[in-house]
């Protein structure tokens, strides 16, 4: 706590620090709810940055920065109230920066944005308000002007994922390969197909857009009255592709079951969820997204678990160098959820495409 307190006070929050307690569920950076005494001063987030996996923080604050004031310059332009609600906002520490290192951690402190929620899941009516938030959140960043950094280079890129996949079979690093070779059969399987983006941007048909790479349910805060305030967690803004945040957004939200159930028989693609945010989104995205985007989204929607799957799958085989872990097998159990859910959505493609097709009509 004394550690954690004086580096909040190189931010110079109002009011007086009462507490500082673990929050959230991120499984890369260590995140703290600052809780001040007064009623008038806001409580904040303090945040360590995890720099083993965002190594240029500089970059990544001020990508950040951009994106939130580029926001908040719209916001302000639309009339709308209560803005702080509605985009995050970073206080500057000592030396100027939006960061501050310590030793060789690296931290940064938000306001917290007050009676704002976060689910792990959420029924249709609130995946169709997270549609049409994420849909708007691109259309807003369609005009910033300041180049934004690729905060984890290639962060979506499915041939480097497979890549990456591949060098931790052939180091078998914790001596795991031979417990999955069922999934790294299927996954190869499929391989080519699920690169299909990649080979769409080197033909110069898919663009880059700035998005947010991070769509997790979780990331967003919803008001009381279920309608999105603001989506949170910018580290990953970057340009990508928008299969980024549609899919990634129905990876955990149309899920029946946890990203890391246990119980395979909890996992499947719920299609209601699917419809609602689909719904949501395409109202407000159709206007910049171009046919081949569109035509894409079931892909994308198999995309994100596959590439997911993928991912826990090589930290398993690198010995859980990545992601937090809480038991030893936790990235096996997240990659067989994670096949799961894959092979669900695959059956659900026709269905998607006929939904898509009338929702475009
Ligand atoms: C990580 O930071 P968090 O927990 O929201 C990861 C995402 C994964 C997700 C899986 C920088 O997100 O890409 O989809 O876990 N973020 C990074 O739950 O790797
Ligand atoms: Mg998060």
């Amino acid at each position: 706590m004394n550690e954690l307190l004086s580096i909040v006070a190189h931010f110079h929050p109002q009011g007086t620090v009462n507490e500082i307690r673990p929050l959230g569920s991120g499984l890369i950076n260590d995140t703290y709810k600052v809780i001040t005494a007064e009623a008038d001063a806001p409580d904040y987030v303090l945040q360590r940055i995890n720099h083993a996996i965002f190594q240029d923080v500089d970059g990544l604050q001020r990508n950040i920065e951009a994106v939130t004031s580029h926001i908040r310059r719209k916001l302000e332009a639309r009339g709308e109230t209560d803005i702080d609600r509605k985009v995050l906002h970073f206080l500057q520490a000592d030396n100027g920066k939006t960061y501050w290192k310590e030793g060789d951690a690296y931290w940064r402190v938000m306001v917290f944005i007050p009676r704002a929620k976060t689910y792990e899941t959420v029924n249709p009516e609130y995946s169709y308000c997270a549609g049409k938030a994420f849909g708007q959140f691109e259309a807003m960043l369609a005009d910033v002007t300041e180049p934004l950094v690729e905060t984890i280079p290639d962060f979506h890129n499915m041939e480097l994922r497979l890549r990456q996949l591949r060098e931790a079979v052939s180091a078998d690093a914790a001596g795991r390969v031979k417990e999955v070779s069922r999934y790294l059969e299927e996954i190869e399987r499929h391989a080519d197909e699920m690169c299909k983006a990649e080979r769409l941007h080197r033909e110069g048909v898919l663009p880059k857009r700035i998005c947010h790479c991070d769509t997790k349910v979780n990331n967003m805060m919803f008001d009381e009255d279920g309608s999105v305030l603001c989506v949170i967690d910018l580290d990953t803004v970057m340009p990508s592709y928008v299969f980024s945040d549609y899919g990634d957004f129905l990876r955990s939200a149309a899920n029946t079951g946890a990203e890391d159930d246990r119980n395979l028989d909890n996992v499947s693609f719920n299609m209601d969820i699917f419809r609602a945010f689909t719904r949501g989104y395409l109202e407000s995205a159709r206007s910049f997204l171009l046919p081949v985007e569109v035509e894409n989204l079931p892909y994308a929607a198999a995309l994100f678990p596959y590439m997911q799957c993928v991912r826990f799958l090589a930290d398993y085989l690198n010995g859980d160098t990545y992601y937090k872990i809480a038991y030893p097998e936790h990235n096996l159990v997240r990659t067989a959820a994670q096949f799961k859910l894959w092979q669900s959505v695959e059956e659900h493609q026709d269905e998607m495409r006929a939904f898509i097709n009338e929702c475009m009509a």
